[in-house]
């Protein structure tokens, strides 16, 4: 059965959206007089604490698949922690995995300094798994849009249970439970205003629990550009966090450097940055796959500079073990008029199954196309250079038709 909810509302102006939804989204605080039983005066948000608890009480005692990104971010990793606690309170067994990497020096310290429970599948070993023992599946910061994992979960039949996420709506799907709040800046808020609701209460003297709450605040910190972005959802599950979480563990986490690679790539956004309009568009040629977050991070730098509102910057990833090629891009604004998910889809378009190349959510987007039959390794250093600066130049045209003005296929002011 689906219970989807109604978004419609949500695909509009966010803008206008907030201001509506203002009243509504009140975060539970926790008030003994508070009945979640009782259906008289409930808010959103409780309304989905009981849906959620029935969820899992349907589900209980089955085991679960939590799919993550390829290259998960720590919204999604601490999300999918939180997930996984609530969910061990009903005596569900839910394993976090992603078959991608985790490449970015912070997302590699939180995993390490925390024990994060998340298992990489590797990509050759995908078709050898066996997803039988699975009754469930549970996409978080997501929504199937980008894991290699999800065509084998849907070969295994594997059903969608649970859906939570902020990210804009990117297309149809199906599930037990779906929270889609693209108004809300981290699926880590989300998480913890389940977690504040009672769904599972964190103890201090619980190092798990210490250790997820560090993680949701990396999470949902970095999600809104250190709370910089955060609204009153994200404040109010910050400051619950606050209570439980370790500032010192924290602080560890954002103090990994970045590698030798990373710099290297930001020096070649750097040097090969084209500037019109206000945006800064950035190709950086080949990447290994291991460097894939290398990406963000330059349009982070890039959006930085003076005049700049929009950065976006890709390289095709290569993959030499499994040749695989993919041209990945991120796109990082401040304009508080761009929507990066519009922006994307509207630049890209859709591959032939309809689906998008990527999306967004707020002030950041991402993408992803798969190189196809021009992928694979060649020794010929100018057939390389060749096949380099053909993705460049059709990438750098389907941004600048919307970059540039004279097209207006989007009014940028
Ligand atoms: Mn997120």
């Amino acid at each position: 059965m689906s219970s989807k909810l109604d978004n419609s509302a949500e695909q509009e102006s966010s803008n206008k959206q907030l201001k509506s939804d203002r009243p509504n989204s009140k975060v539970i605080t926790e008030n003994p007089q508070r009945d979640l039983k009782s259906n008289t005066n409930r808010s959103p948000i409780e309304n989905l604490v009981q849906k959620l608890q029935q969820t899992l009480e349907k589900h209980a005692s089955e085991r679960q698949i939590i799919v993550i990104q390829d290259f998960p971010d720590p919204d999604a990793l601490s999300s999918a922690w939180a997930y996984k606690l609530i969910a061990a309170e009903y005596n569900i067994e839910a394993d976090i995995i992603y078959a991608g990497i985790i490449s970015h020096q912070e997302n590699i310290a939180l995993v390490r300094l925390t024990g994060l429970p998340a298992k990489r599948w590797e990509i050759q070993n995908l078709k050898n798994k066996d997803l039988s023992s699975y009754h469930g599946c549970v996409l978080l910061d997501s929504q199937g849009t980008n894991s290699q994992l999800i065509p084998l979960v849907k070969e295994a039949n594997i059903p969608f249970v649970v859906v939570i996420d902020h990210h804009s709506i990117q297309g149809d799907i199906q599930a037990d439970f779906i929270d889609l709040r693209p108004q809300i800046r981290a699926t880590a808020t989300i998480l913890t205003q389940y977690l504040q609701a009672g769904l599972l209460k964190f103890n201090t003297n619980n190092q798990q629990h210490v250790k997820c709450a560090t993680a949701l605040m990396h999470g949902l910190r970095s999600d809104t550009n250190q709370l910089m972005l955060a609204q009153e959802e994200d404040f109010l599950a910050a400051s619950y966090l606050t209570r439980f979480y370790d500032p010192q563990l924290l602080n560890a986490v954002l103090q990994s450097n970045r590698s030798r690679r990373v710099m290297d790539v930001i020096e070649r956004s750097l040097k090969n940055r084209i500037v019109q309009n206000n945006f800064s568009l950035a190709g950086v040629g080949y990447l290994r796959y291991e460097d894939r977050d290398a990406i963000p991070q330059a349009a982070d730098f890039l959006v930085t500079e003076e005049n700049i509102h929009t950065a976006v910057v890709y390289g095709i990833v290569h993959d030499e073990d499994q040749d695989i090629e993919l041209v990945i891009g991120s796109l990082r604004t401040n304009k508080l008029t761009l929507d990066p998910d519009e922006f994307i889809k509207q630049a890209f378009g859709q591959n032939p199954q309809g689906g998008f190349f990527g999306g967004g959510r707020y002030m950041a987007g991402g993408f992803e196309i798969p190189v196809g039959f021009l992928g694979g390794f060649n020794e010929k250093a100018d057939y390389v250079k060749l096949k380099w600066e053909v993705f460049d130049r059709q990438i750098k045209q389907k941004l600048l038709r919307l970059v540039n003005p004279d097209d207006s296929v989007i009014h940028t002011d």
